[in-house]
């Protein structure tokens, strides 16, 4: 068994690499790791168990919400709560942050922010979906509730983010800003295996992914790109292969290991993107950079971008770098 590791013992091993090193992170990952097992036995039965479909209830953003991600919202919530290192979650199924109550939460350190199912069109077609997280120290003082300026923080303060996505394997991908490690699901054990150590993006790829249903909606700038990735180029390998799942954490996954650029963009229909900056854009952007890889807005970087509500949103360029830069010329000239 020499050269395996869990996550379990790799947290362990790397906790002297945080920046405060008590353990609480090690805890908050425990619970994420839980909380992640049970939602994907869900996934992986919900044809079976008849639990997909629609509760009927839309959340904030007046989308409908189904009943996966209800159930993923509960349990990363309870599993988060009882271990009291985070005093607070902000979550995209709820209106609100949630301040948590109890004196032992009280006197957490974190907050965390996350979508507990991202991609959950995606749920009754049998495509992966994934839980995105990001943790942050909290702003306000120890032994106090959450408070909103605890987790409206710039993307730059993330002491970790990470996915989990329930794929054709399961795996859970994280950093905690010293580079990006993905952990592969043994169902049988109930064990995250390290599977993909260092991951680096490559600096330039193949592939673009983007809505080109969208594109008369898109700026000129983006519509450009996309020509340019379909001309034919032997120096570029160009044209370029189009891949988009409409699942953020499989478009995102498959462009890391492959390198790539993923586009969404404002458009005429959504004039600040699809994507919100706290539990989408800011964790990807995260393990981007953390991979060698650029995220921006079409001229900013992510992580730079101040936080002005819970549920902003944002246009997201993200991939290889040479790709990124590319498409940043075509913004630039045409708008
Ligand atoms: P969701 O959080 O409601 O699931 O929406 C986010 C998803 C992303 O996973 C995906 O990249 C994008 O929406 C797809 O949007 P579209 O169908 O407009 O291309
Ligand atoms: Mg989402």
């Amino acid at each position: 068994m020499s050269g395996i590791k869990t996550l379990g013992e790799f947290l362990i091993e790397r906790q002297s690499d945080y920046q405060y090193a008590t353990g609480e992170l090690s805890r908050i990952f425990g619970a994420i790791r839980l909380a992640s097992r049970i939602v994907n036995r869900e996934v992986n039965k919900a044809g079976l168990a008849d639990i997909i479909g629609e509760t009927g209830v839309e959340n904030i953003q007046g989308e409908t919400q189904q009943k996966l991600d209800v159930f993923a919202d509960e349990k990363f919530m309870e599993a988060l709560r009882v271990r009291g290192d985070i005093c607070g979650i902000g979550s995209e199924e709820q209106d609100d942050f949630v301040a948590f109550e109890s004196e032992h939460s009280k006197s957490g350190k974190y907050v965390l922010l996350m979508d507990p199912l991202d991609g959950s069109s995606n749920i009754d077609v049998n495509v992966s979906i994934g839980t995105i997280f990001s943790v942050y120290r909290r702003v306000s003082q120890i032994g106090t509730p959450a408070v909103l300026g605890d987790f409206l923080q710039e993307g730059r303060k993330q002491v970790a983010a990470g996915y989990v996505i329930y794929g054709s394997s399961t795996m859970l991908v994280y950093t905690t800003g010293g580079g990006v490690n993905g952990f592969t699901y043994d169902p049988s054990i109930g064990v995250f295996y390290l599977s993909h150590p260092d991951m680096i993006i490559p600096e330039t790829g193949n592939i673009y992914s983007i809505n080109e249903g969208n594109y008369i909606h898109f700026p000129d700038g983006v519509k450009k790109y996309i020509k340019y990735c379909q001309e034919e180029d032997i120096e570029t390998h160009r044209p370029y292969t189009g891949r988009y799942i409409g699942s953020l954490v499989a478009d995102f996954h498959r462009n890391l290991i492959k390198g790539g650029i993923y586009i969404y963009p404002n458009s005429t229909k959504a004039p600040d993107g699809k994507l919100r900056l706290l539990y989408e854009c800011n964790p990807m952007a995260f393990l981007m950079e953390q991979a060698g890889g650029i995220a921006t807005d079409g001229k900013r970087a992510i992580l730079d971008i101040p936080a002005t509500d819970l549920h902003q949103r944002v246009p997201l360029f993200i991939g290889s770098k040479k790709m990124v830069e590319k498409a940043h010329e075509f913004v630039a000239e045409f708008g």
